[in-house]
């Protein structure tokens, strides 16, 4: 069951629903000249093979990226050919709950270096702010505070501190900027309610045609985007309509698929949701986000597995698409390097040759067949429900003959083996230093769930009358009650398997 944040109003609702080594494709595509991400390039790139916009979209909830990790990530993209990275992490107060708040001088300072670092690496750098007041998450309370420091979006005052925001933005070398009401709640001041009644999109619209208006005014080459508070779905709605009738449409819109979290996304529900907002939408694809396996699930969970069942024609229907990454920025190379690829060559994309391809390319890594035996159960995502198959068909094929001498038995004894000295395995196969110490966690709960395996294999493996039986059993059921309160979720078919066998 897929599970994504979804805001609705006030209310917030649960939703179920190096590149040196390798001499493929990526390096071959780095030397060609990457396009000047202008709007000019976008429009020319329409027609031809590639999405227009190929971002990364720091948009999650969590603590946000470092500066070096940024700076990183920037070299990382420009290998993979993505054009656009925007700054949008929920945590960053000066961006959210205190957005009229102009960065003190040591911050912009870095805010400066990091747009000139994505700007250095031909990468547009969009800024997003979000004045509205910020729902609050699941156990969470929305707080006066957070209500007195939102915008009053017709309050003159308000408009001002804005304006001075977004110029000191300008200052900085921000040349487009994302206004985003995506998770804002409904509440509105007085004076606005006396305005727009309860048409919340009307205050969007009309503040974001008057940021435009204004910054244009102030320099002609600055560009807005919109995150409206609709922005998942496929269906008409009051908000959308708003949009269509009075959003400028030199302003992009964003639009996440059918799902906040969406499976898939096809080309005929992106024209569905052209016509209702007037325009192409800008993609703000929530894979491989993880947020809400932290902020919903409780089960924080890693998606290393490639992009899928997003349509070969979806460039075409778009005016281009963001990732959402996870919370770990090196870990989400993984699943990042594949979006890059989509993106680039979205008719050619093969999910399974770029999920090869990105192994290959990420940064220190010795020995990928180490890495790759993790990967294959970090591969249930959102975007991919099934377990790994070759597991799944270990563990059938165990079941059907579970003798202790039987080749079966073996296969899978070996595969838990593997398991349980990835902790070991892993710092000798893999130099990266942050990616292991960002997927450790994940790391010692696999090697405790192939350890729980290979004591499941040996109860079973005792005959009922045995004297060390229920020792076996009573070892087994110990690791399973340690595993089942460590809320890290990964390999769950190995606990499964163990679980079933307890039963035995
Ligand atoms: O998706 C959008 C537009 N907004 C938020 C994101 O900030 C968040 O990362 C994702 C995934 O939880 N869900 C949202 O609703």
């Amino acid at each position: 069951m897929k599970r994504a944040l979804i805001w609705a109003g006030a209310g917030v609702l649960l939703l179920a629903v190096g590149a040196g080594i390798w001499q493929g494709g990526y390096l071959q595509r780095s030397v060609e000249t990457t396009p000047a991400p202008s709007a000019a390039t976008e429009d020319t790139q329409t027609e031809t093979r590639s999405f227009a916009i190929r971002g990364v979209i720091e948009g999650f909830y969590g603590k946000p990226w470092s500066f070096e990790e940024r700076l990183s990530m920037f070299d990382f993209m420009a290998d993979h050919r993505y054009n656009t990275y925007v700054y949008a992490p929920k945590d960053d107060p000066y961006q959210r709950v205190s957005w009229a708040d102009l960065y003190p001088a040591a911050d912009a300072e870095r805010m400066k270096q990091l747009v000139q670092g994505a700007e250095n690496r031909r990468i547009r750098f969009v800024y997003s702010i979000s004045p509205g007041v910020p729902a609050p998450l699941p156990g969470q309370k929305l707080t006066q505070e957070a209500i007195d420091r939102s915008i009053g979006y017709s309050v003159a005052a308000d408009r001002e501190r804005l304006k001075k925001k977004l110029e000191q933005m300008r200052g900085l070398g921000v040349k487009t900027v994302m206004l985003s009401f995506d998770d804002v709640a409904s509440q509105m001041k007085d004076k606005d309610r006396g305005i727009y009644g309860t048409d919340l999109g009307a205050a969007h619209v009309e503040l974001a045609n008057l940021v435009l208006e204004e910054q244009r005014a102030l320099d002609p080459e600055f560009t807005l985007w919109f995150a409206p508070t609709r922005y998942h779905g496929v269906k008409d709605n009051q908000y959308w309509q708003t949009v269509r009738a009075k959003l400028n449409p030199d302003i992009h819109v964003i639009w996440t698929g059918k799902e906040i979290v969406s499976p898939a996304i096809r080309s005929e529900e992106a024209d569905q949701v052209a016509k209702w907002l007037g325009r192409k939408p800008l993609v703000w694809d929530n894979y491989p986000v993880n947020d809400f396996t932290y902020e919903i699930d409780h089960r924080p969970q890693l998606f290393l597995g490639p992009l899928e069942g997003r349509d070969a024609d979806l460039h075409l229907h778009t005016a281009g698409l963001l990732a959402n990454p996870m919370i770990q920025p090196e870990a989400s190379k993984l699943a990042l390097a594949t979006v890059g690829d989509y993106l680039d060559d979205p008719k050619g994309y093969d999910p399974e040759q770029a999920w090869g391809e990105s192994l290959a390319a990420l940064r220190g890594v010795k020995d990928a067949k180490v890495l790759a035996s993790m990967l294959a159960y970090a591969r249930t995502s959102p975007v991919h429900a099934a377990p790994d198959a070759r597991i799944a068909e270990l563990i059938a094929a165990f079941w059907k003959d579970p003798a202790p001498a039987s080749a079966a038995t073996a296969h899978l004894r070996s595969e838990f083996e593997r398991l349980q000295r990835l902790p070991v395995g892993l710092p000798t196969a893999v130099e990266n230093k942050a990616l292991l110490a960002e997927i450790n966690p994940w790391v010692r709960k696999l090697a405790g769930q192939g350890e729980a395996g290979l004591l499941a294999i040996e109860y079973l493996s005792l005959p009922p009358e045995h004297a060390e039986k229920a020792t076996a059993k009573a070892q087994l059921v110990g690791k399973l009650q340690k595993l089942q309160a460590d809320p890290t979720k990964i390999g769950e078919e190995v606990l499964e398997f163990a679980l079933e066998a307890v039963k035995k």
